[in-house]
């Protein structure tokens, strides 16, 4: 007997059709939450996404909780308030997030406001419109009682200036993989969850890639590229060189894998490894680093290089677990 997830207008979404591989099924059989974020300071921002689900709440809440931890932690430079800014300067933010209902919103190149990620939830809720940019993201924050502050610390700043100095103005590619695994190394966060109902939300915000050119975006805020929710499949998120990631659309790749009937881990693989394909050469110069979570709640990750880390926590769980990846 199918679940309810599993007919759309007495339809099975799951039927095997002509000629194709049979496809698992995915009812929800427990319906224990869980959350899972990209790279380990996630751990804290999962405590925030726990506190909402173990209380019933949804998952598209959740996660919105779960990613204002780091967005508010000026020591994060990656994420919000602190973040590493463009070359000219300029802390650029880019956010989106999903509910169970393919409900979604965004923001790109927003300046001045912390929780980028409210400001997305607010796009999706507010607005007939998913993605605001810019200006006019600013503009629709302000409007909505948002405050207006200087992101860029004093940390940040003086890293930026030693980085003009030998820049050459000249965005430096890849300078979070300077040392892969490294304190630099830790980039954006994308988080999606399970809620007591068996349903799935997503998230995902960054300052983007260190120095890079103004008004550059990166897969971040795109759904389907940095953040994919499927309520009858699975959620999945992405971290590292956007460009890489919107290229192959990763996060809806990786769910639609999911859908085909891989486990979480095998189809995070497989859109690295189609990364992989398309970059014959350099793949030591990047890191990308995809994280799944399906509508049964087992999740996995798969990275293009060593150092990708993740953070779990669910009913029996809280751990950072390091990612399973092609290159060493
Ligand atoms: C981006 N995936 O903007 C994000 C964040 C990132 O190094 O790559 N940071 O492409």
């Amino acid at each position: 007997m199918l679940t309810s997830a599993a007919m759309v207008a007495g339809k099975n979404l799951f039927a095997k059709s002509a000629g194709a591989t049979a496809v698992r099924p995915f009812p929800t059989t427990k319906n224990e939450p869980i959350v899972v974020s990209t790279w380990d300071f996630g751990k804290e921002a999962n405590v925030a996404a726990w506190n909402v689900l173990e209380a019933g709440g949804r998952a598209v809440r959740a996660v919105e909780k779960g990613v204002m931890v780091p967005e508010a932690d000026p020591n994060n430079q990656s994420v919000g308030l602190g973040g590493r800014p463009d070359r000219d300067g300029h802390v650029t933010l880019d956010a989106c997030i999903m509910d169970e209902n393919s409900r979604c919103g965004a923001v790109a190149c927003l300046e001045h406001i912390v929780h980028a990620i409210s400001v997305a939830r607010m796009v999706m809720e507010k607005t007939p419109h998913v993605m605001l940019v810019g200006e006019g993201a600013l503009q629709f924050a302000l409007a909505n009682g948002f405050k207006k502050e200087n992101l860029l610390t004093q940390k940040s700043e003086d890293e930026w200036k030693e980085w003009l100095k030998t820049s050459k103005y000249e965005p430096v590619k890849n300078i979070e993989n300077v040392m892969p695994g490294g304190s630099k190394n830790h980039d954006t966060i994308g988080m999606v969850a399970m809620d007591k109902n068996g349903n799935l939300g997503g998230a995902c915000t960054t300052s983007g890639m260190a120095y890079k050119m103004r008004g550059r975006v990166g897969d971040s805020p795109i759904i389907g590229a940095g953040l994919y929710v499927d309520n009858e499949v699975g959620a999945a998120t992405s971290t590292g060189v956007g460009e890489e990631v919107i290229r192959i659309v990763g996060s809806h790749l990786v769910v639609e894998l999911m859908r085909q009937g891989l486990a979480p881990e095998a189809a995070c693989k497989k859109a690295i490894e189609r990364i992989a394909a398309k970059n014959p050469r350099g793949l030591n110069d990047f890191q990308v680093g995809f994280l799944a979570l399906n509508k049964r709640g087992e999740y996995g990750a798969y990275a293009l290089q060593k150092g990708f880390s993740y953070s779990v926590r669910s009913g029996n769980e809280d751990k950072i677990i390091q990612s399973a990846y092609l290159y060493s």
